[in-house]
């Protein structure tokens, strides 16, 4: 009975390392950005999602803002608005890549009036 308990706390110990490991290197930002619609919350998750780094990505669709949870280890806050420029939205100060921006449907480009 006492080998199984020093077993079980050996694996507590050591699951309990793992996760202290994982929440040590992944860290949320939130960007705010130029998402209109739906479509743009797709394209955005769905691209960031594919981002080195990236284990989560959520837009609010309200606020537009986008809230990602990165692996600080390979990635940061400037290269994940660089990549959100990239898809073609703008994110806090980043401004929009202009071609990325203009092969965007005409609904989601910042032009266009809000609708969902
Ligand atoms: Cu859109």
């Amino acid at each position: 009975m006492k080998k199984v308990l020093g077993f079980l706390s050996l694996i507590l110990l050591m699951s309990v390392s793992g996760y202290a490991q994982k929440a040590a290197t992944v860290e949320e930002v939130k960007f705010k950005t130029s998402a209109k619609c739906g479509m743009c919350k797709e394209r955005i998750e769905h691209d960031l999602s594919l981002t080195k780094g990236v284990e989560k990505a959520v837009l609010n669709l309200d606020d537009k803002t986008v809230s990602i949870s990165y692996n600080a280890k390979k990635t940061s806050p400037e290269k994940l608005k660089v990549k959100i420029s990239k898809i073609g939205y703008d994110a806090d100060e980043v401004i929009a890549d202009q071609k990325a921006h203009d092969r965007l449907p005409d609904c989601c480009q910042k032009t266009a009036d809000a609708h969902q």
